[in-house]
């Protein structure tokens, strides 16, 4: 049943939607199935995700018309896939408001402009390309409440533009039983700032948590002690349950507390495996602790591959709705996960208050920003030229290759991290740099593919540094 007449009006303005601040507006990308119009898809897209189905029911009445979600917008040909692009304007009495606070939630609203509509069989794609959150919405989002700003402050940096955090991720991603683990934290902090639990690690039993934390704990401190500086953990407290998440997350800061570090903490929660409330029971139970978004498994609905799911900056934005104080952007094509240098603007987004996505403005009204955090093949030779197209160095960047697999040693992969910032900062050419910064030198004899794919001639301006 083609139900265009009801759920599209293409004479709406979207400068007017946007000038009345009563609707969240989308942009889909779209295909429909052999035989059906776009218009006729886009219209079923917009019924099932609001007021309607794919019949007219009897139960419908004027208030209900009055909440439609409504097409405003379509280009039948405005991708050369063969896909066109659509825009709905959906009310914003259509939005779930929590019974305890009156704040929206990111999962009704997730499963209303990105649920059903994926499903149906009248198209072959649909893929979520941008929002716009109204004021009178954003001011009703958890949003994070701790930042990179609260980072910077511990680590005894301006609260403003305090720089690179250098990271890395413990590797072997599993297999390392409690006493190696400890010692690869604890190398790795004698040059860098910032260490995650990778995503699996967790409480196996080769390596349990109430045995691992406890040693991690001490390094961390003996570390502190050792440089005079303050040295952070990202545990890793995903869980199936609510309960679990909360034991883990009192376990750890108990645990950090015996040497006064309970403050040195993030806690890593799987936000796509575990869904939006694994995040919200983490932003909520732990206000005080800096949420750290890991998004294993986001490939399968935020890849460029897929006709479907939704593009990385709307991921983006609802891990800053969600509360997340950081969250994997990728590596903008500097590293090994998918991604192009043009993916800037999920950082931007993340980070500013206000900023123009690919097809929406997105003003976030003073909600505290979102660090993105780079990480996924990186090293120290790759982050000149990530620094230099991001445009900035105000990021939490982990290196688990790139740190451990330091010819020297994981501390000596920390400092060539660090010392990398400092050459992009200086404006300084990397070889030239490298040849009076030992541990970035010796990024070029770890990484050898890497030099001679991004310095080609580095072997005869460099040689080997030993
Ligand atoms: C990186 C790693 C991370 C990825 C996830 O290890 O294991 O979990 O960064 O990807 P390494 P993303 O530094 O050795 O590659 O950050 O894109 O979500």
């Amino acid at each position: 049943m083609d139900q265009s007449n009801r759920y599209a009006d293409l004479s709406l303005n979207e400068a007017d939607l946007i000038a009345g601040g009563r609707h969240l507006l989308t942009a889909y990308k779209l295909k429909p199935a052999p035989g059906y119009g776009f218009l006729e898809v886009a219209a079923h897209i917009a019924a099932e995700s609001s007021t309607g189905t794919n019949v007219e029911v009897s139960t419908t009445d004027d208030f209900t018309r009055g909440v439609d979600c409504m097409v405003y917008e379509i280009d039948e040909t405005a991708f050369d896939d063969g896909f066109g692009l659509f825009k709905a304007a959906y009310p914003v009495e259509l939005f779930d408001i929590n019974i305890t606070d009156g704040n929206y939630m990111v999962s009704q609203m997730h499963s209303l402009i990105l649920g059903n509509n994926q499903g149906m069989g009248d198209h072959v794609g649909l893929r979520l390309l941008d929002f716009q959150v109204p004021k009178v919405m954003m001011d009703k989002f958890d949003g994070p409440s701790v930042g990179i700003s609260d980072l910077w402050k511990l680590l005894g940096r301006p609260e403003k533009d305090g720089g690179y955090i250098s990271g890395t991720i413990i590797k072997p991603k599993l297999g390392l039983r409690p006493e190696p683990f400890a010692k690869a934290a604890y190398q790795f902090w004698l040059g860098g700032d910032f260490i995650k639990n990778d995503e699996p690690q967790g409480n196996q039993t080769f390596c349990p948590m109430k045995t691992v934390l406890p040693m991690v704990a001490e390094m961390m401190d003996k570390a502190q002690q050792e440089t005079g500086e303050v040295k952070i953990f990202s545990a890793n407290v995903t869980a199936d349950c609510y309960k679990e998440m909360i034991a883990r997350g009192d376990y750890i800061k108990e645990t950090f507390a015996k040497h006064g570090n309970e403050n040195h903490l993030a806690f890593l929660v799987d936000g796509v495996v575990t869904g939006v409330h694994g995040v919200t029971t983490c932003r909520r139970e732990f206000p005080d602790t800096f949420l750290h978004y890991h998004r294993a498994g986001h490939g399968s609905f935020t890849s460029y591959k897929s006709p479907m799911g939704m593009d990385p900056l709307v991921h983006m934005k609802l891990s800053r709705l969600m509360g997340a104080s950081g969250i994997h952007t990728g590596t903008m094509g500097y590293g090994k996960m998918e991604g192009h240098g043009n993916e800037t603007v999920l950082a931007y987004m993340l980070e500013r208050d206000e900023c123009m996505g690919h097809y929406f403005n997105q003003n976030w009204y003073g909600m505290k920003p979102t660090v993105a955090i780079i990480s996924g093949g990186m090293n120290a030779l790759r982050l000149p030229g990530f620094f230099e197209n991001l445009g900035h160095g105000n990021v939490i960047n982990t290196c688990g290759g790139g740190a451990y697999g330091h010819i020297d040693s994981p501390g000596a992969g920390a400092k060539s991290l660090s010392q990398a910032y400092e050459c992009w900062k200086s404006g300084t050419d990397p070889i030239e740099y490298a040849k009076t910064h030992n541990e970035f030198a010796r990024a070029f004899d770890s990484f050898p593919g890497d030099a001679d794919k991004i310095y080609p001639d580095w072997r005869e301006k460099l040689g080997s540094h030993k």
